[in-house]
């Protein structure tokens, strides 16, 4: 298998195996590692065949994350880009067969005005949402990852545009879609980054601050409307003005300081809720965190285990935030780091290897 192919195959699996995995515990409150461990070596003990060889039946659902994910390889993969009819299209009739995958508790709204053959303006819906401002929540996010491997060849403004398109089917509120593209972007530099040496994880922030702060710079210049209570002061403060730079510097400080952050900080600074700036740092965080060494429970583990065990420990919205961990981690390592068990026991992975053959091959052809 050449290297590109291992990379595509992992980010898809990757977001898979979080997505079903870190479903178990989605919004459950606080769970302890012990308990996920004990999940993840049921999960090893089954090793997803019985005695005799035959496949044992799948353990893990996965949810709308997965959903969604793979409507959008399957738009890119069929119209070599983006089509707004289908991809709007596949959501909907994704959304009508299986309605009970744990869709957020909006969105289910804008499918069902997107259902409508009269609809002119396929991005009225999700523009009306929440009183015009759009849905903030990680749905657009938590399924980016093939657009991510749709434009490997691409640079970062076509990264950019195809996140938007994407995301504001359902998403239009500037923070969800930069969410969205701080997740798409992540994978993105996953892929490209060398990974026959120790990541550099400074630098890897320091990647996404970049391209984040310009985002976050031509936000700002955009002339708001202003309540006389909202009224923006002179002082300048970067956790309101510029979030996701704020987080990514937090997390290349906990990534550097001698003591190791807790549970309770990360969830408090990063998040682990179901908007986009709440969960999108916290899943590229897992993923840098878990290419460092590691005490105690996880210590023999691969950095993707890690990753995933990780990030589904930070609780709140652990499908979603082990999704976007795993997309990347991935990315990073290829699907030889990924144990077979744990694939063997989750709905949608042969679906997700097929996705990422046929994408592999898309951009080995348009290279
Ligand atoms: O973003 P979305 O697709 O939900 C994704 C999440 C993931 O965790 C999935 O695993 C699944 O469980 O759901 O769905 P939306 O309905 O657009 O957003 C999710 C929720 O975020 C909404 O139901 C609201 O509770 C909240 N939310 C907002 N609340 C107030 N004001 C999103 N945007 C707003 C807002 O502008
Ligand atoms: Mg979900
Ligand atoms: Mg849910
Ligand atoms: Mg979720």
């Amino acid at each position: 298998m050449s290297k590109l192919l291992s990379r595509f195959q992992g980010s898809l699996v990757g977001a898979v195996l979080g997505d079903c995995i870190g479903a178990v515990y989605e919004l459950g409150g606080e769970i302890t590692l012990s308990e996920i461990l004990n999940t993840i070596y049921s999960i090893e003990a089954s090793g997803g065949t019985d005695n005799k060889g035959k496949q044992e039946e799948i353990l893990y659902s996965y949810t709308d994350d997965t959903a969604m994910a793979r409507s959008v390889a399957g738009s890119l993969i069929k119209h070599k880009g983006f089509q707004l009819k289908d991809m709007v299209k596949r959501f909907t009739s994704e959304y009508k067969s299986e309605p009970d995958r744990g869709y957020g508790g909006n969105v289910t709204t804008v499918f069902q005005l997107l259902d409508n053959p009269e609809l002119e303006d396929l991005y009225e819906p999700a523009r009306k949402q929440f009183d015009g401002q759009g849905s903030f929540g990680n749905g657009g996010s938590m399924r980016i990852v093939p657009a991510a491997l749709f434009s490997y060849n691409k640079d970062h403004s076509y990264v950019q545009t195809l996140t938007r398109q994407i995301t504001e089917i359902t998403h239009s509120h500037e923070q969800a879609i930069q969410g969205a593209i701080l997740q798409c972007l992540a994978v993105h530099l996953a892929l490209h980054a060398d990974n026959t040496t120790p990541l550099d994880t400074d630098l890897f922030v320091d990647n996404l601050k970049t391209y984040m702060n310009k985002l976050e710079e031509e936000e700002l210049k955009k002339p708001k409307v202003l309540t006389p209570t909202k009224k923006r002061t002179t002082r300048s403060s970067e956790k309101r003005d510029k979030p996701y730079c704020y987080k990514l510097d937090k997390i290349k400080e906990y990534l550097n300081q001698e003591k190791e952050v807790t549970v309770q900080e990360l969830i408090d600074v990063l998040g682990n809720d179901i908007s986009a700036l709440g969960s999108v740092p916290a899943a590229v965080f897992s993923f840098l965190r878990s290419s460092k060494p590691m005490t105690g429970e996880l210590k023999d583990r691969n950095s993707f285990e890690k990753t995933i065990i990780y990030a589904i420990s930070l609780n709140g919205d652990t499908d979603t935030i082990a999704t976007m961990a795993g997309a990347i981690a991935g990315a990073y390592y290829g699907i030889e780091a990924v144990p077979k068990s744990w694939q063997t026991c989750c709905e949608g992975v042969t679906d997700a290897i097929q996705y990422a053959n046929q994408l592999e091959e898309f951009v080995s052809k348009s290279k």
